[in-house]
């Protein structure tokens, strides 16, 4: 019981701590910079983790430097679009994938979002690309993007596949660098926070490495050693779920929020895991509210399991599962930032 106590203690003084932090401003460029890598367009997690970013955003917290669209399909581009425009950051710059994955399975199909409208016909969700056409490829962005950033500056938070990352890998030099992508992403990424893998006693085959298996095994034999990466394995987030009566119930005061706007379209009837939102808390928020492994080495087979070898010279680390009062602060946590009240200047 001490033990429980000790950790409520903890939970609560690092929600105060965060619900504080926005009164501290930082300059701009001292905050955490992002890049988002995101299968937009399957699931409905991705969406409560491009809300929570830029949330983050609006108070300060982190910089967003981009948004990777994964899933090929320009479709998906635009979902990704609508959430950047629905929060007024319609200036963040979006790329897609073309090529490295055949289509990833779909849960709930919420690719009409950005032409849902009223009983009138009124569009009820805008966005702002008036041709996706142009969006740059995933991996173009990325050496732009990085290109022009301080050394070891950019946190990149993957939570998607790996084809766009796989691309950036095996790129050369060009307008934007003639550093390679591995030395592009050896000298300017900090660390990728990434939803991947298992490392529970019996691991699982991950969706998002097993869907693009030829792009994973690229990712793990280029991405350069000393570069970390924090994983959030399925076994985290399968923990934590958001039930569809929570989400419509957290959203329905709200102006026409697109994440509730999906949930009434599409009568979202399964509670959504929590997958995605966790490689954003800990991308911004840090590792505090996290119980992480020891370094090591991670390495995948050719079933797209993942395997950890503890090693103090390793730069990888996993999320491990937290008590059931854990799971519930931090789902506090996601709500208070995904569902949070809009600024008057962006709501509509
Ligand atoms: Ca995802």
């Amino acid at each position: 019981m001490k033990k429980l106590f000790a950790c409520s203690v903890l939970l609560l003084l690092w929600l105060t701590a965060c619900s504080h932090s926005a009164e501290c401003p930082v300059a701009d460029d001292e905050l955490p910079a992002l890049i988002v890598d995101t299968d937009i367009g399957g699931c409905t997690d991705d969406l409560f983790a491009l809300a929570m970013l830029h949330r983050y955003v609006d108070e300060g917290r982190c910089r967003l430097l981009g948004v990777v669209v994964d899933r090929p399909g320009e479709e998906n581009a635009m979902l990704a679009d609508v959430l950047n425009t629905f929060y007024g950051h319609s200036s963040i710059p979006i790329a897609l994938a073309r090529g490295g994955l055949e289509g990833g399975e779909i849960w709930t199909d919420y690719r009409d979002l950005p032409h849902y409208t009223d009983a009138q016909g009124v569009p009820l969700i805008r966005g702002s690309l008036t041709d996706v056409a142009d969006l740059p490829d995933g991996y173009r962005l990325y050496r732009r993007l990085l290109a022009s950033a301080p050394e070891g500056s950019v946190r990149i938070c993957s939570i998607g596949f790996v084809n766009v990352l796989a691309s950036l890998l095996l790129s050369q030099g060009d307008e934007y660098s003639p550093l390679s992508g591995i030395e592009l992403v050896r000298r300017k990424v900090k660390s990728l926070y990434i939803m991947a893998g298992s490392f529970a006693s019996e691991p699982q085959v991950e969706y998002n490495l097993s869907r693009c298996l030829e792009a994973s095994h690229t990712f793990f034999d280029l991405w350069p050693a000393e570069v970390p990466i924090c994983f959030s394995p399925a076994e985290v987030g399968e923990t934590i779920d958001y039930p569809v009566e929570q989400v419509l119930a957290d959203f329905s005061s709200l102006p026409p929020h697109p994440i509730q706007q999906v949930y009434q379209r599409c009568r979202v009837d399964e509670d959504q895991r929590m997958w995605d939102p966790l490689v954003v808390l800990q991308a911004v928020e840090g590792d505090a509210l996290f119980t992480l492994s020891e370094p090591g080495r991670v390495w995948m087979d050719d079933s797209a399991r993942t395997y950890f070898e503890p090693d103090a010279q390793g730069r990888c680390r996993y999320q491990k599962p937290g008590t059931a009062t854990w799971c519930q602060a931090v789902l506090h946590r996601i709500r208070s930032l995904a569902a949070a009240p809009i600024a008057p200047s962006v709501a509509r």
